[in-house]
């Protein structure tokens, strides 16, 4: 049976919402124009490659790397107090039952998330223990599209990567998962990324890749 990996924000749940928030919050702060598309270039992008990207429009003096590493944790200070209202019903019927069904069949499932609050997340909304192994960003050095973080969730389930299908939203996601010579299969924004493999638009038509 196949072993699948899913990334977590953008396909399990939807938190860039939160990120937006925290970050927007951060850049006023800082007086740095942020909007919406901005936000959008942070998907599937680490912590601090999402700093540097909004510090694009800083126009101020320099900043060192400990002012940088303090505006990092104010922005994740308030990103988890706002994830920390997240309840089980944040999370779909049709994602939950497909993952229990997935299960059923024999499947490995795992994580395969940047975010160095996966776990956190997985226990506000109650699918920890849907999963049989989670690689996030406490376990890598690099970010995707490096392959590291499905490389990692691979060899967490005892699977070979051409046993293991990734489930993305993001393009680095699917530039990650290719890498790591796994299937990728494109949800969402990356519905629209010709490099994925398999594109679907809801989440319940993963079952027809475990027939
Ligand atoms: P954190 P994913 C990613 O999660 C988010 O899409 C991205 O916007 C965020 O910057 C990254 O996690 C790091 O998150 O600050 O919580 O460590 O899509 O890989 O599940
Ligand atoms: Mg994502």
């Amino acid at each position: 049976m196949k072993a699948f990996i899913f990334d977590l924000d953008g396909v399990i749940v939807f938190t860039d919402k939160f990120h937006y928030q925290a970050w927007k919050k951060m850049a006023d702060g800082m007086g740095i124009y942020f909007d919406e598309k901005i936000n959008n270039r942070l998907r599937g992008v680490s912590r601090v490659e999402s700093l540097e990207i909004i510090l694009e429009r800083y126009e101020g003096e320099p900043l060192s790397a400990e002012r940088k590493a303090e505006l990092m944790e104010e922005k994740n200070n308030t990103y988890r107090k706002l994830l920390s209202t997240m309840t089980p019903a944040d999370v779909t019927d049709e994602v939950r039952n497909t993952l229990k069904e997935l299960h059923e069949r024999g499947c490995k499932l795992a994580i395969g998330s940047s975010s160095k609050n996966a776990k956190f997340i997985l226990e506000k909304v109650e699918l920890l223990d849907a999963f049989d192994a989670i690689s996030d960003g406490n376990n890598i050095t690099h970010s995707k599209p490096d392959p590291e973080v499905f490389s990692k969730a691979g060899e967490f389930l005892g699977e070979k990567p051409d046993n293991c299908i990734v489930v993305e939203d993001a393009y680095a996601g699917i530039d990650a998962a290719k890498a790591a010579g796994m299937t990728a299969v494109g949800i969402g924004d990356a519905f629209g990324y010709d490099k994925a493999d398999v594109k679907i638009q809801t989440f319940s038509e993963l079952l027809k890749l475990a027939e």
